[in-house]
């Protein structure tokens, strides 16, 4: 499988809680590399570009409202697979329907606050990292040696 990035999003509900090392470590034992990382309070104008997809939908509002009401850690995970391994490492979007031991199962409470939120394809993946990293914010494997 290839090397992948992925972009994931520790949402306001389980930074609330204090499940932010929890999850960032549940990445790292899966082999997940953290090449960026930044805490920061989405804006409104943030929120809706990033989930403009979903602009349609009727749950927009809520979930821009849910999404700018504390904080999130975003991040750029590197790895084997990435992509599909954070949204296993997840769970299902619906918190209600995610076993325990997943990510949305032990720190999410329904649809809308699901704890997280992790790129579906590597199209999208590259989208989401540009939209909230420069260049300059994310470590290179060069710069590791
Ligand atoms: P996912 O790829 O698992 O994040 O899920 P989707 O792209 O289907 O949904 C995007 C976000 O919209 C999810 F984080 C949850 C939210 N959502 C709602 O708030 N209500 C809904 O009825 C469906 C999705």
């Amino acid at each position: 499988m290839a090397i992948e990035r992925t972009l994931s999003i520790v949402k306001p509900d389980a930074v609330e809680k204090g499940a932010t090392g929890d999850i960032l470590g549940r990445f790292e034992k899966a082999g997940l590399e953290i090449i960026a990382l930044k805490k920061t309070h989405l804006s409104e104008g943030l929120a809706k570009g990033f989930y403009a997809v979903h602009k349609e939908r009727p749950f927009f509002r809520e979930l821009v409202s849910f999404m700018t009401s504390g904080p999130v850690v975003i991040s750029v995970l590197e790895g084997e697979g990435a992509i599909a391994k954070n949204r296993q490492l997840m769970g299902p979007t619906n918190s209600e329907e995610a076993p325990a031991g997943t990510i949305r199962g032990d720190h999410g409470t329904d649809i809308e606050r699901n704890a997280a939120h992790g790129s579906d394809a590597p199209e999208t993946a590259k989208v989401e990292i540009s939209y909230f990293f420069n260049a300059s914010e994310i470590v290179e494997p060069s710069e590791a040696l």
